[in-house]
């Protein structure tokens, strides 16, 4: 069993390891050697991407300190895209360590959702999942923002 704790072990069968030896499939945004950035099926609003560092860490807190920069510039990177491609009025960045810090899937992902204004955000673990078509038109769009198409 998964322990949702702070000081587990890295789980393989995790979603996210899955989707990034590609057993599982996902509406990729963008890839380089560090991160698989891709559009999350349970939005907390359109456009709701995350990204995924490819080392095998469960949370902030046993990822790579030196690795942390670039993963960031990445984060930034697709925050740009999001801005260009959706013209959004805002973008909310989270990270969720641990169970009780609201994380469900035990390897580390920053969210980046877009915000319009006076919109309402969908709680986190909303399990309503959106639409492939459109999840796929967002992952067009800003991968074509970012020129990682
Ligand atoms: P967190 O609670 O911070 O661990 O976020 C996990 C996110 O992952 C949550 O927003 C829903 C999303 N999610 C769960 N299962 C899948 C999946 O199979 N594919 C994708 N793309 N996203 C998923």
């Amino acid at each position: 069993m998964t322990d949702t704790g702070l000081d587990g072990e890295y789980d393989d069968q995790n979603i996210f390891a899955k989707i990034l030896r590609g057993e599982l499939p996902c509406h990729k945004v963008f890839e380089d050697d560090l991160v698989l950035a891709f559009m999350d099926v349970f939005p907390q609003a359109p456009g709701h991407v995350l990204i995924v560092p490819k080392v095998k860490a469960r949370t902030i807190l046993d990822f790579p300190t030196e690795k942390l920069g670039e993963y960031m510039a990445r984060v930034q990177r697709i925050a740009l895209g999001i801005k260009e491609a959706l013209k959004p009025d805002g973008i909310s960045m989270f990270q969720f360590s641990g169970a009780a810090g609201g994380q469900s899937v035990f390897h580390l992902h920053f969210h980046l959702v877009p915000r319009l204004e006076n919109s309402l955000l969908k709680g986190h673990g909303n399990i309503e999942r959106a639409d492939d078509a459109e999840l796929r038109s967002f992952a067009g769009a800003i991968a074509k923002a970012i020129g990682a198409e």
